[in-house]
């Protein structure tokens, strides 16, 4: 729970107030006025009180203080703390992260501070915390980003990326891989992996293929736009369909070389934790595995890397496990 910050306890019995308060602000937070203010009544009686109480009995000869508020008390004294604090608080302060969390671009340490600044709902995000441009746009589609979106919806947003692209060049490929490709019956968002067979036509394809997608209106907020390291491009944001009652989507694409189009299918497909397993493997093999590709020969020294190592030819997600000494899995079984 927060800490209260209209009311500050000091004199002698200030560990007991502190954890009464925390109490009283649960309450008062759940609405519960009627408690909290018998609350807050024991806590300036107890306040005022000019000695250190020791005993239940004490407590209990305060005016103002029952016998079941006399109870805790004297948890507090025995134990330096109230189990219920801890039952009523813990309880709220992690349904609330766990709503905070919710907010594309809010992380746990984000949560936290929202939290410690005394902000419950999201509501209280809207009215008082100040947002990132990330975090607005999370906000706004809350409800809708926070909605599995159902398989057919996925193949229906695919098909749409894929017309605008092929409008712009053809012979593009445009697919979605992630947990759709993993065949899923809801996804999260969509991931789409654009490439062109011809190794050359996806370089200048990035920004014209978004042009068009903002043109029709169908990308209606921009998360993030950037070129890897590498000539990959990934894009983030947010997508809906034309028509009514159609929702908010999160929207991934990446645009990769021909050259890479395995490693990325592979990497984009995942899951995380096949992709961590996978790059693991390959580092105790004496490669590398990302994205781009898979390198042999890398010599290590510890983490760091004291040759690259030769670039593997890897034209299929099947010449990949075979590099590494796998059986081929398909991507319904890479969940782990
Ligand atoms: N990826 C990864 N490591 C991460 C994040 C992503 O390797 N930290 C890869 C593997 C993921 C793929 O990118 O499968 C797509 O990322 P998503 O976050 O879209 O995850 P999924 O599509 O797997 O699940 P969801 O249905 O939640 O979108
Ligand atoms: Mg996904
Ligand atoms: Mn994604």
């Amino acid at each position: 729970c927060s800490q209260p910050s209209t009311s500050h306890s000091k004199g002698f019995n200030s560990h007991i107030t502190k954890e009464l308060e925390k109490l009283a602000a649960a309450y008062k937070s759940k609405n519960d006025t009627w408690r909290a203010v018998g609350y807050q009544k024991a806590i300036s009686a107890i306040r005022n009180y000019s000695k250190e109480i020791t005993s239940r009995e004490e407590a209990l000869g305060i005016r103002g203080v029952g016998a079941r508020l006399a109870d805790k008390v004297s948890e507090i004294i025995e134990s330096g703390k109230l189990r219920k604090v801890a039952e009523v608080c813990e309880d709220d302060e992690a349904k609330t992260l766990q709503l905070f969390m919710g907010v594309w671009g809010a992380g746990p340490t984000t949560a936290k501070n929202w939290y410690i600044q005394g902000f419950r709902t999201l509501d209280d995000l809207q009215t008082k915390a100040t947002l990132t441009r990330h975090q607005q746009i999370g906000l706004k589609h809350y409800s809708d980003i926070n909605s599995r979106i159902p398989r057919e919806e996925v193949a229906e947003i695919e098909n749409y990326v894929r017309e605008a692209a092929l409008t712009i060049k053809e012979g593009l490929i445009v697919m979605v891989c992630g947990s759709y490709r993993r065949g899923k019956p809801t996804c999260g968002d969509v991931d789409v992996l654009i490439t062109h067979p011809d190794g050359q036509s996806h370089t200048n394809l990035f920004k014209s293929v978004l042009k068009k997608l903002h043109e029709n209106g169908f990308l209606t907020d921009d998360l993030v736009t950037q070129e890897d390291n590498g000539n990959q491009q990934k894009y983030l944001g947010v997508c809906k369909l034309p028509g009514a009652h159609k929702k908010h989507r999160r929207l991934d694409v990446i645009v990769v070389p021909y050259a890479e189009y395995a490693p990325a299918t592979m990497y984009f497909t995942g899951s995380a934790h096949f992709n961590r397993s996978m790059r693991l493997l390959a580092t105790k093999m004496g490669m590398s595995l990302s994205e781009h590709g898979l390198r042999a020969g890398v010599v290590r020294q510890g983490r760091e890397k004291l040759t690259e190592g030769y670039l593997l030819d890897t034209p299929s997600e099947e010449s990949i496990f075979a590099h590494l000494g796998l059986e081929y899995r398909s991507p319904q079984e890479r969940d782990h």
